[in-house]
């Protein structure tokens, strides 16, 4: 099959039909609130904006909850997590 235009199209499929489209295949870093691959203090930054926050509280950020297991509060056990993994990525 050739190319579409506008003059023409063929049945089927065509060559500019077919798309590579990227996706990424990196690790998932836990503590990357800012999800750009990397742990620093812009993702400490959403950290401490939720600092001893609970679930319903306004500042609550659930990706913050990285403490083992889950306990629905932001505090040093999360902070121990967060700084365990600080600086990993790029
Ligand atoms: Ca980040
Ligand atoms: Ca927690």
């Amino acid at each position: 099959m050739g190319p579409t235009n506008t003059n023409k199209s063929f049945s089927g499929w065509n060559v500019d039909d077919v798309s590579v489209i990227g996706q990424y295949q990196g690790q998932v870093i836990i503590g990357d609130f800012e999800p750009d691959c990397d742990i620093d203090f812009f993702d400490f930054n959403i950290l401490a904006n939720a600092w001893l926050s609970v679930v319903g509280d306004g500042n609550w950020c659930l990706p913050c909850d990285i403490s083992e297991p889950n306990d629905n509060l932001i505090n040093i056990l999360d902070l121990r997590v967060f700084t365990g993994n600080w600086l990993e990525g790029k």
